[in-house]
């Protein structure tokens, strides 16, 4: 019997609500998160979605072509994501060109380390990517303002239908894939959890820069 996203989810439960659930997200929730943390953290996430836009490139370039269509959709809200970023950083007098973060880097590294993996792994980490960042929005949903925007872009139910199609495309790239790409493709979603557990850490990094 081949792995399943929902599978993966159900079986790591621990580690999973480790990357849906911090005090980061929780002072999002209540507003009572420091400015200055809140914007460490968005000048990192922009960072991180110009690789992860390059991530979702090298995906498509292996994927079955019947998988574009979710995947091309992805990427056009990877474009409008990095204007919108762009406006929201500006909007707080933020540089973009920042260094980024031990947290970021690593989660940076791990996506360029994806790009050697077979199709099955790389539709597996990628939808993790997508479902950890959804679900952690969501279940900090609704938020106090001006935080209330973020949770409703990544919260949003048409987010979640998106996560629910990459979850099925991999599913099905899984369905085919070999024991040892099983294993690196479970492997991959372990090692996006706590990737996502440190990212929302760096917020109350005292890195400076
Ligand atoms: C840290 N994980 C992180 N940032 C994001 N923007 C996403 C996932 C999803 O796009």
């Amino acid at each position: 019997m081949a792995i399943t996203c929902s599978g993966l989810v159900d079986r790591h439960t621990t580690a999973w609500n480790g990357a849906i659930h911090h005090s980061f997200l929780e002072g999002c929730r209540t507003g009572t998160i420091a400015p200055q943390q809140f914007e460490t953290w968005l000048l990192q996430d922009f960072l991180f979605v110009v690789e992860f836009t390059r991530f979702a490139a090298r995906t498509l370039a292996g994927a079955p072509a019947t998988h574009f269509d979710v995947l091309i959709n992805g990427l056009a809200a990877l474009r409008d994501e990095l204007s919108w970023f762009r406006v929201h950083t500006t909007a707080r007098g933020l540089q973009l060109a920042v260094p980024k973060q031990a947290a970021c880097v690593q989660y940076c590294r791990f996506m360029e380390r994806m790009a050697d993996t077979p199709y099955p792994v790389q539709a597996t980490a990628f939808w993790a990517i997508e479902a950890v960042y959804f679900h952690a929005w969501r279940g900090a949903s609704p938020m106090a303002a001006p935080y209330d925007e973020f949770a409703r872009r990544w919260g949003s139910a048409e987010f979640g239908a998106y996560v629910e199609q990459l979850d099925r495309q991999a599913d099905e790239a899984l369905g085919t894939a070999t024991g040892a790409e099983q294993a690196e493709a479970r492997a991959a979603f372990l090692e996006v959890l706590t990737l996502e557990a440190l990212f929302w850490q760096m917020a109350f990094s005292l890195e400076s820069g």
